[in-house]
């Protein structure tokens, strides 16, 4: 299902995952990536910029928690930017089944009305409701007859009458004939399509809802009309208002992304997707879900939540000044190795993500559990150094070292490795802020010169 956007999204992320730095140029050249890719799938140009604006903006913001990698912070945005696009929260649509309700369907001609009704009944029958449907569509010739074939498997009852012309009679009866069976307590209608043109359509829909007083109304939206979905939308809800939207022919359209958020914005609820002709072809409808299937990560809300979670526990501004300002001591370089090790945590949690972990190859990000034990045995040994060794490393020496040792339960070759890559890292974090001028701030994620210590 939009396999062109999808594909195109997919490839995107891939480039922040593989490129060595994050930085503008790189950013550039991601939003230009986004632009093709959403403006392909017939996202409205006007959401597109705007979206893609705030990614840039987000994205080369410079306080984000150094225990953050810019990489995931830049991906938690474009995925949290994606899911508003759609709609940001799935709202369900919840039918209390110890009412009689009654879903009355409506929608332009081929729109897949009657389909939908399908496979509504299956999803409400197998959540362990009594379904009854009525053909409400008088005007197509052999609509009930569509109408009872697809329903035959799954045996949903339907209401007809095939002789009969007006739609308000035939619904009228069908109404009365479920509200007697004691059993049955939800009722789907549906109507014609008639007309390729909206107006009398919706005409006749104002008509039938009065009769039928619906619990709820269904607006059919064939998704391949793209960002035209808004403007049927609209048309629709200004007759009667549309309760849920049921978005059809996701499989077949490259232009489902621009109809999912072409709906979004007028704030209409979609409720459902169907992406594909089979009764079983039917999803609801979860923004967030949606976005991480088409980005392919099995579960990324996971990352997303692990980079807000760090996200909340806010470095501290001492911290964040002496990584800007290159003067790194080793106090600092403990509370790195501290958030070090938790984000060999999510590191690990991404790794088990199908799709992501390939994404990742390669990348000393990924760490073993080794180097997490690694990571604590540093801690322990910066924990057994003075105050004062810690704020001035190079009065390390001899017995100091010694000392140290004993008091972390290691070996003074560790002490001494550490201190070395103490010195790397400070060297790198300078080469670092030579390279990339006053701008850009700290990229966050492992400090450079850390990986080595933990790969
Ligand atoms: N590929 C695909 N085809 C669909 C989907 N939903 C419906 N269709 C097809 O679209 C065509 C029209 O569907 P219907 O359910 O008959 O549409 P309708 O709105 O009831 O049409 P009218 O009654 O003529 O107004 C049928 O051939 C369906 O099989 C879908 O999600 N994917
Ligand atoms: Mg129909």
């Amino acid at each position: 299902m939009l396999e062109g956007l999808s594909s195109s999204l997919r490839t995107t992320l891939m480039k922040i995952r593989g490129a060595p730095i994050v930085d503008k140029k790189l950013i550039d050249e991601l939003i230009r990536d986004l632009e093709n890719a959403l403006l392909g799938g017939d996202v409205n140009l006007d959401l597109v910029m705007g979206m893609t604006e705030r990614v840039r903006e987000k994205a080369l913001k410079d306080d984000i928690p150094l225990a953050v990698s810019r990489r995931d912070y830049t991906i938690k945005v474009i995925y949290d930017e994606l899911t508003t696009l759609l709609g940001r929260r799935e709202d369900p649509l919840r039918i209390n089944p110890n009412e009689k309700s009654v879903l009355m369907f409506v929608g332009i001609q081929g729109s897949g009305k009657t389909t939908s009704i399908g496979k509504v009944a299956n999803y409400y029958q197998k959540r362990g409701f009594k379904v009854g449907v009525i053909g409400g569509d008088t005007f197509r010739p052999g609509a009930l007859d569509q109408l009872q074939q697809y329903l035959k498997p799954i045996e949903v009852e339907v209401y007809g009458e095939k002789d009969e012309k007006k739609a308000t009679s035939v619904i009228k009866n069908g109404l009365k004939y479920f509200k007697e069976k004691k059993n049955t307590n939800l009722i789907l209608i549906d109507t014609t399509g008639r007309h390729k043109e909206e107006k009398a359509l919706i005409k006749e829909m104002e008509q039938i809802s009065k009769i039928a007083k619906p619990t709820e109304i269904l607006l059919i939206v064939d998704a391949t009309i793209g960002q035209q979905a808004q403007a049927q939308a609209d048309a629709f809800n200004r007759a009667t208002p549309i309760g849920s939207i049921i978005l059809t022919k996701m499989d077949g359209s490259a232009k489902g992304g621009g109809a999912i958020s072409a709906v979004a914005i007028t704030g209409a609820k979609i409720r459902f997707y169907a992406d594909g002709e089979k009764i079983g072809d039917f999803e609801t409808f979860n923004p967030t879900r949606f976005v991480s299937s088409l980005l392919g990560m099995g579960d990324i809300e996971g990352l997303v939540n692990t980079v807000n979670e760090t996200f909340a526990e806010e470095d501290t501004a001492e911290l964040r000044d002496a990584y800007k300002k290159g003067k790194l001591t080793l106090r600092h370089f403990k509370t790195q190795l501290e958030s070090a090790s938790k984000q060999s945590a999510l590191s690990k949690m991404v790794g088990k993500i199908p799709g992501i972990s390939g994404l990742m190859g390669g990348q000393k990000q990924l760490m073993e559990e080794e180097s997490q034990k690694n990571m604590q045995r540093f801690v322990a040994i910066c924990s057994s150094m003075t105050d004062e060794e810690l704020d001035n490393p190079r009065i390390i020496k001899g017995k100091r070292i010694q000392r140290i040792a004993r008091g972390a339960g290691a070996h003074p070759q560790e002490v001494k490795m550490l201190l070395n890559q103490f010195n790397v890292m400070n060297k790198q974090l300078k080469m670092m802020r030579k390279m990339r001028g006053r701008r850009g701030g700290p990229q966050g994620g492992i400090p450079p010169g850390l990986e080595g210590l933990m790969s």
